[in-house]
């Protein structure tokens, strides 16, 4: 099925593959989700029609503080648009805002089985660090998401390579649904973007750069100022034969390297003709200002929208509308299937 069947709405008309991810509202986002996911979202704007949502239904899958989790969806929210989504084109909007997602979970959760759930290592995870919580919406995480990918017919979902388990059993469950009753579901492809698919965390560049590492050192948040961004970067671990080379070996300064290219536009080879007669100190100076120019725009768009409180509740009634719309359409249709009474009109 595909959403444009017989719907005059414009959203679908031109016959676009579509597109669904998700964020976490938790932790600060850090360049590694700028360069490994949101600035990769922007480049499909026009290929794809793209689903953005904010996951604040999965994030209370762990305790959260509920001032605090609201803060930060709107932030969450917020920064998809300052990074250049433009949300008269990407469906940007919160999970909760649509019940469909919930609604389709449960249904889903009646097509999965527990040993399924019982081999995601997230579950495993997530509960050894949770230990006096865990709860069965933690078990039933991903069924949720795949109710968030399957309710949008998704033909692609970009992910991190941390989610593709969670990818796998959404299409497992779509391919068991369909089974039954026939072709119900798009089943969805993973995406894993060309480049800057992995930056590394700037203390330990074997470990990736993630919002959750405790050393605030280890990431360039998208919010930090210019000299806090060099500061870091000057702090980077690297090696100490002081060449600025890209290789397995060095992988600090690989790691630098590659963000330097991503945020100018350079290739490898030519970020290391323009350092050959360079040291670390510049090189490390470079990539911070190169960083801190990249950031700057975003930091203030960011700003800009926070200020225009009217311009951001528009966005979110009407995108959450617009979700809403397709949502049901897919719930409907699954909800005969399964054999729920028709609605009377
Ligand atoms: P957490 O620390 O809470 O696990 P995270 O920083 O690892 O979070 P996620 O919320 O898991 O980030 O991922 C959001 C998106 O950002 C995903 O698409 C993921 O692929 C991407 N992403 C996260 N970290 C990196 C990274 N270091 N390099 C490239 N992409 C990343
Ligand atoms: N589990 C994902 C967030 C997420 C998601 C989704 C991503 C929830 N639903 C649907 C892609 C598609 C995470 O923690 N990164």
């Amino acid at each position: 099925m595909r959403l444009d069947e017989g719907i005059g709405c414009e959203l679908m008309l031109d016959g676009k593959k579509s597109i669904f991810s998700g964020m976490q509202a938790t932790g600060t986002l850090t360049l590694g989700n700028y360069l490994g996911a949101l600035k990769n979202w922007v480049e499909l704007e026009d290929e794809y029609q793209c689903f953005y949502c904010v996951v604040d239904m999965h994030s209370i899958t762990v305790r959260q503080d509920p001032a605090e989790l609201r803060k930060r969806a709107r932030a969450l929210l917020t920064l998809y648009i300052a990074a250049g989504l433009n949300p008269e084109k990407n469906c940007i909007y919160y999970q909760s805002h649509v019940s469909g997602h919930a609604e389709l979970g449960w249904i889903l959760n009646c097509f999965t089985y527990m040993g399924e759930l019982n081999r995601m290592t997230q579950f495993k995870d997530k509960s050894a660090k949770h230990a006096d919580n865990i709860n069965a919406g933690l078990y039933t995480y991903p069924v949720l998401m795949a109710a968030d990918i399957l309710l949008f017919q998704s033909d692609v979902v970009p992910v991190g390579s941390d989610q593709k388990q969670h990818l796998e059993i959404a299409r497992d469950i779509a391919t068991r649904f369909n089974s039954i009753y026939g072709d119900v579901f798009t089943i969805p492809e993973p995406y894993i973007g060309k480049q800057g698919a992995r930056i590394m965390s700037l203390q330990d560049p074997d470990k990736k750069m993630s919002k959750s590492d405790e050393n605030p050192n280890a990431s360039i948040y998208l919010m930090d100022d210019k000299d806090t961004v060099i500061r870091k970067f000057k702090r980077a671990v690297t090696d100490s034969d002081n060449q600025i080379r890209y290789s397995e070996d060095k992988p600090g300064i690989k790691n630098l390297i590659e963000i330097y290219g991503l945020a100018t536009g350079k290739s490898v080879a030519e970020v290391e003709a323009e350092f050959i007669n360079s040291g670390y100190g510049d090189f490390k100076l470079a990539v911070g200002e190169a960083v801190a120019d990249l950031l700057t725009p975003l930091q203030t768009r960011f700003d800009e929208l926070q200020k225009d409180k009217a311009y951001v509740d528009g966005i979110i009634k009407s995108n959450a509308e617009k979700a809403n719309y397709y949502a049901t359409k897919t719930l409907r249709k699954v909800q005969k299937k399964v054999g729920f009474p028709e609605r009377i009109r």
